[in-house]
């Protein structure tokens, strides 16, 4: 096996056998990160490596990427993998090493530790060529608007920071407000990171959007705009499912007509986020109010379609319907190929990192559940899948704070908040 060492932290590889990665214990390594797509000629496949590190008492990290296809998550995933595994070195290895490599210089360069010319020396001094990473660092910069996503792993939700560069104006999608079921603890953990971030990057918050009233986690919304003071929004037929939720909460005190926000969009509003035009499609089928916001290059699909690899959001929640988001996932497919689709959740199939980031052209190119498939199959597929599914565990939980735009419940004369759980309301015991 081709190996070299980078650093103290790093070392590189081409493809191990298992044999190889069973001695890298003995040779001091603390984690091996694979960066090969499962199928890819002469991989050993994630199944067999992940076998063969914990033989070797090694952590396994399964990152599989291209160069062509490379994102801001996979980026993100190689980084955090380096720093939670710093008591050793670590070993990333893919086909040649070539992608371990490029990996390693586009951090250096993003985190401020290398120029350009040194990434191009250490290319050299390694006999690899560094275009493919230069090339992904100018389309990088370029992009308009910038893209920040905040991946939540309790409830696999992706947060969006989305910034004009020319004005350091940014919205913030689909934040989360951390709950606990258990113990009936909230948290702002990742709304604060959220603020974090936007101080540490000088913006200024002029939008904080929903999609749509979330069904499996708390909307930060509110608590965001308490620190904020930007505009809260969602699609305008919120009003719809506030109604629906207002009957099975039996709760005559919730308004229902979208006063929660400052802003309902009707579908083909639009908006602007600096200097950026921004608009609004609805895109309902998971919900009765879901919309998709198109921002610049970039649209914000929530719960219509995930990954390529993962399909499309479920359709049986109160409201929900599988032909009609098959409509509304035509229309976001209708988009130029080489729009930047952000989903709303990563499941991460098959134990891969989390990824959020694709495009109109690849969704149509290997969507499991949307390519070479037709309307009727479609509706088949998910209603069948559908099926099979629990209930969100927050689900009764979430409608009754994100109804109000994420207001937790009035505390009572006690000075405590409750939430109310109607029982038998919705189908589908998961016993
Ligand atoms: N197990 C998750 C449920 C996740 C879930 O139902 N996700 C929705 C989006 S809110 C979905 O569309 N899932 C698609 C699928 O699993 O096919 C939870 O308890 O929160
Ligand atoms: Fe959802």
């Amino acid at each position: 096996m081709f190996t070299t060492r980078i650093n103290d932290h790093l070392s590189i590889a081409a493809q191990p056998s298992a044999a190889e990665i069973e001695r890298l214990g003995e040779a001091g390594f603390s984690a091996l990160v694979n960066l090969r797509p499962e199928g890819e000629e002469g991989a050993i496949g994630t199944r067999a490596e992940k076998d063969a590190a914990a033989e070797a008492g090694l952590s396994y990290i399964f990152i599989p990427l291209t160069l062509s296809g490379l994102t801001d998550a996979d980026v993100d995933a190689f980084r955090a993998a380096m720093a939670r595994h710093d008591k050793g070195p670590v070993l990333a290895h893919c086909r040649t090493g070539h992608r371990a490599l490029a990996l390693h210089a586009i951090i250096e360069v993003i985190d401020g530790r290398m120029t350009r010319d040194q990434v191009l020396a250490l290319g050299d001094r390694h006999g690899m060529d560094m275009t493919a990473a230069l090339a992904f660092l100018d389309r990088r910069a370029a992009r308009r608007p910038q893209v920040k996503g905040f991946f939540d792993p309790r409830t696999w939700s992706v947060q969006y920071v989305v910034s004009d560069p020319e004005t350091s104006k940014c919205a913030i999608i689909d934040p989360v407000l951390d709950y606990d079921e258990k113990s009936g603890r909230t948290s702002t953990d990742n709304a604060d990171r959220i603020l974090a971030y936007v101080a540490h990057e000088g913006l200024t918050v002029e939008w904080i959007l929903d999609t749509h009233p979330h069904a499996d986690h708390l909307s930060a919304a509110h608590y965001l705009k308490s620190k904020t003071e930007a505009q809260t929004a969602i699609g305008d037929h919120v009003v719809d499912v506030q109604m629906l939720w207002k009957d099975i909460y039996n709760w005559p005190e919730l308004r229902t007509d979208g006063s929660y926000w400052d802003r309902l969009f009707k579908p083909g509003d639009s908006f602007k986020l600096g200097s950026i035009d921004a608009r609004v499609m609805f895109s309902p089928g998971h919900t009765l109010a879901s919309i998709t916001y198109v921002i610049g290059d970039a649209a914000f699909v929530h719960d219509t379609i995930f990954m390529p690899d993962s399909g499309t959001a479920r359709t049986d929640f109160p409201g929900g319907s599988a032909d009609v988001l098959w409509t509304s996932i035509q229309e976001i497919l209708a988009l130029p190929d080489e729009t930047r689709v952000f989903t709303g959740h990563d499941y991460q199939p098959g134990g891969r990192h989390p990824r959020w980031e694709s495009t109109v052209g690849e969704q149509k190119r290997s969507n499991a559940h949307l390519a070479n498939i037709n309307e009727q199959a479609f509706i088949q597929l998910r209603q069948a899948r559908d099926r099979t599914l629990a209930m969100p565990k927050l689900i009764l939980h979430a409608l009754q704070v994100n109804v109000r735009g994420g207001r937790l419940p009035e505390p009572e004369n006690n000075g405590r908040r409750y939430l109310k759980i109607p029982l038998d309301a919705l189908e589908g015991g998961a016993w």
